[in-house]
């Protein structure tokens, strides 16, 4: 698969992110290491967050609203923060091991070799740690190469929640440090929604955990979370503290709280989308417009060491842009002489209208879009 070939049309050339203007040919370069495709570039100023009428912007308000209220204003807000990072910020700052997937070009785009476009909220926490700020939600705009079905999108939204302690705060409780900010953590996010705990790793937490929300009749991870490794605060110069960090999937919450079904709508420009939320509405039932039928294709091929499912889905995309809602692996087989062939069911299916068998197969031959 070249994953330069096909390429959706895009008109943006400049994005202006808090202020700062960004080319596109800074973005998407001729550098060895560069990853970025176009149509992940158009994403970069779009800022849903910052919309009020916007889903993902009217939960991001009454999640501030419910912080100022429960925690008298103290949390400081950054939304504006440029999503175009440093390595040393997106990994290093935050503990990610030299060798973890995570770093790798398969599941990260990368501008440069020195810089990326942020995976997660947490390349802020060092730095505004740093200048300072010991309570702080940081809310922006997130890229990962990653698989393609109703739950995931390679450009999604994160909000960061960060509290720092200090000796006075858990010293009149009759438990340590780290068991203080657990019990904090814990009580701050547990809500009104049927909600569980599930124990995880994060280089950057420990202990680690992960909420997870009942929705469409199955658990969905909403947000990673837990109590800072000392570390990370001692390298910014806090030395007696303890805290708690959080990482949440903004999309993820929407779509439960909104019965948002799939997540590609969060970037529907159809009026029928975009006229249903109002500023300051959390309580709407999204109404499907539509349920345009799907077309699946199965496409089956041998594939080599270097095959990854994140470059099958990157082409994909890069192919059927939105069109595309899921791409699954359904066979596998290995012959005698140790070649795999794999076979995917790829299903298309518009937000808007009925595609057609022959457009579909229009588009998988030659890449247009029609
Ligand atoms: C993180 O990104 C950690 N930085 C979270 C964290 C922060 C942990 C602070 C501890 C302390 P994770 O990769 O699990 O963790 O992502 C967090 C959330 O982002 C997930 O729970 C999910 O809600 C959302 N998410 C992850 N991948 C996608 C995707 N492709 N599309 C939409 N939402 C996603
Ligand atoms: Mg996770």
């Amino acid at each position: 698969f070249s994953q330069k070939k096909w390429r959706q049309p895009v008109a943006a050339s400049v994005v202006e992110i808090g202020g700062l203007k960004i080319a596109k040919e800074d973005v998407v370069r001729d550098d060895p290491t560069n990853n970025v495709p176009d149509a992940i570039f158009t994403k970069l100023g779009m800022q849903l967050h910052r919309r009020d009428k916007h889903p993902i912007g009217i939960l991001k308000n009454a999640i501030y609203e419910y912080f100022d209220k429960n925690y008298s204003n103290k949390f400081e807000k950054f939304d504006n923060l440029c999503p175009i990072v440093s390595v040393k910020a997106n990994f290093d700052d935050v503990l990610v091991p030299a060798d973890h997937v995570s770093r790798s070009d398969n599941d990260t785009y990368y501008v440069d070799s020195q810089t990326v476009l942020r995976c997660h909220t947490s390349a802020h926490q060092a730095e505004l740690l740093r200048r300072g700020c010991t309570h702080f939600l940081v809310t922006g705009d997130v890229y990962r190469r990653d698989s393609i079905d109703s739950t995931h999108y390679p450009v999604f939204h994160q909000m960061e929640g960060v509290h720092v302690f200090s000796p006075d705060d858990w010293g009149s409780s009759r438990v340590d440090a780290t068991s203080y900010a657990t019990q904090d953590l814990k009580a701050c996010l547990e809500g009104a929604v049927e909600m569980r705990w599930v124990d995880t790793y994060f280089p950057f937490t420990n202990p680690s955990f992960e909420l997870e929300i009942f929705f469409q009749e199955k658990w969905l991870e909403v947000l990673g979370c837990g109590v800072m490794e000392q570390e990370i605060l001692k390298r910014s110069g806090k030395t007696d503290n303890s805290a708690w960090a959080f990482g949440l999937g903004l999309e993820r919450l929407a779509m439960v709280l909104f019965d948002i079904p799939d997540i590609r709508l969060f970037w529907s420009t159809d009026e029928r989308f975009t006229s249903q939320f109002a500023k300051g509405e959390l309580g709407v039932k999204f109404k499907p417009f539509s349920k345009f039928p799907p077309c699946y294709k199965d496409m089956s091929f041998w594939i080599s060491d270097s095959f990854t499912e994140n470059n099958l889905c990157e082409v994909v995309r890069g192919i059927a842009g939105d069109l595309v809602e899921e791409v699954r692996l359904i066979d596998s087989f290995t012959n005698e002489k140790g070649m795999t062939s794999h076979c995917y069911r790829i299903a298309y299916r518009s937000m808007e209208r009925s595609l057609t068998d022959e457009e579909i197969n229009d588009l998988q031959n030659h890449g247009i879009v029609c």
